[in-house]
């Protein structure tokens, strides 16, 4: 079998190739990846020379070189993660969000749809649902209601993926996923943007009141969860991943901050995301009870374990913070 993951220098992404080469023995993987800001060969040097393995540098928007990839090396799956992710970046402009976030997705199912790729799983999140109060979980059937640029291209996304599988039958597959954490995650999120900060000692800068919630869930529970879709789920259907594991933002910095030994003080309120979503809660017992799917790593090793990796990995995030691996991008690949 082979599988094409798009996206797969990302955070998420890389986690997956990594999964799916480790586990799945018979299955080669084809990297769709632009390398954007947030994608880094780094996050997969231990398998760059995996026979099973390569990376395509082209953007899920070029439909011509996607379509030639395809007529060279049909794929049997296609696993959609490629995205602009970052929500503060969404609403600094959302231009980059639409083309490939989009677009992309378009682009992407049209191809699978010509080359008869037998099924198209589209990563999607929980922030397509909106914004709930203090009570309630998001299901598959609550209505979608973006709020920003990102979620609102994300959700456009979802639509025309499940629009694919309505007009053509298109064997497509759409899942929501909470907030993840881990290594590898770009120092732009919340979590690996405040260790990183506390190993530099430098400020937290926590928006708002600091009461916003998340159901945080650890990148290799998302990566097990997205296989089980792939191979088990049903064409046409929607399946949550969670966690059920909620948490203010404040919480976490507290939390953070005992785990590195640092004081309360690091945590600095700054001025509020604009729109920003007051709680993500997400159901998943669709995914539980038809894939017999659960979270296999706790809150409390899961966080202990990615602040030590931080800890162990600082020439990772200071190349990127330093922005010296645009550079080494530079010289490597030609100009971003
Ligand atoms: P990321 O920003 O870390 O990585 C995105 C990757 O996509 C990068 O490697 C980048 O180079 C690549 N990319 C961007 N534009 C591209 C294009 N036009 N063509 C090809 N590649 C392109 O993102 P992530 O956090 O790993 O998220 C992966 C997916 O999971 C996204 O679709 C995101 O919406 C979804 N998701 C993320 C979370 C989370 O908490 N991070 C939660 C739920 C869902
Ligand atoms: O410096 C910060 N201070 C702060 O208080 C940052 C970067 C974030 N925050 C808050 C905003 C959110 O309430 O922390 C929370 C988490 O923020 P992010 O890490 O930016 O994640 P979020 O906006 O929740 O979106 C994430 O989860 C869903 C991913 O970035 C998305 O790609 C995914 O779809």
């Amino acid at each position: 079998m082979r599988v094409m993951v798009t996206g797969g220098l990302g955070f998420i992404g890389s986690h997956l190739v990594r999964w799916i080469l480790n586990h799945q023995p018979e299955v080669e993987v084809i990297n769709v990846d632009s390398l954007t800001y947030a994608g880094n060969p780094e996050n997969l040097a231990d398998v760059k020379d995996n026979p099973r393995y390569r990376w395509r540098r082209i953007s899920v928007s070029d439909s011509l070189a996607l379509n030639t990839l395809l007529d060279e090396s049909p794929v049997d799956a296609i696993m959609n993660l490629a995205a602009e992710s970052h929500v503060d970046r969404s609403i600094q402009s959302g231009v980059p969000f639409m083309e490939t976030n989009v677009l992309g997705t378009q682009v992407l199912l049209e191809a699978a749809r010509s080359h008869g790729v037998k099924r198209f799983l589209q990563v999607s999140t929980d922030e397509v649902y909106g914004s709930l109060g203090p009570d309630g979980l998001f299901s598959e059937t609550s209505p979608l209601a973006p709020n920003s640029p990102y979620s609102a291209s994300k959700a456009s996304a979802d639509l025309l993926t499940l629009a694919a599988f309505h007009t053509y039958r298109q064997d497509i597959i759409v899942t929501r996923c909470s907030n993840n954490y881990g290594p590898y995650q770009f120092p732009e999120k919340l979590i690996p943007l405040f260790v990183t900060n506390g190993l530099e000692q430098k400020p937290w800068p926590l928006y708002g009141d600091g009461l916003n919630v998340r159901d945080w869930l650890h990148v290799e529970d998302h990566v097990r969860a997205l296989w089980m879709v792939l191979q088990s789920g049903s064409p046409g259907e929607v399946y949550n991943i969670g966690g059920n594991n909620e948490h203010t933002n404040r919480e976490i910095a507290h939390a953070l901050a005992d785990l590195m030994g640092l004081p309360y003080s690091i945590i600095v309120p700054v001025a509020d995301r604009l729109g920003h979503d007051r709680r993500y809660a997400i159901d998943a017992n669709k995914i539980r009870r038809e894939l017999g799917w659960q979270p296999e790593v706790s809150w409390s090793q899961g966080l202990q374990d990615t602040v030590a990796w931080y800890r162990d990995h600082r020439g990772w995030w200071e190349r990127i913070k330093s922005g010296t691996y645009l550079q080494y991008y530079r010289n490597q690949y030609g100009v971003l």
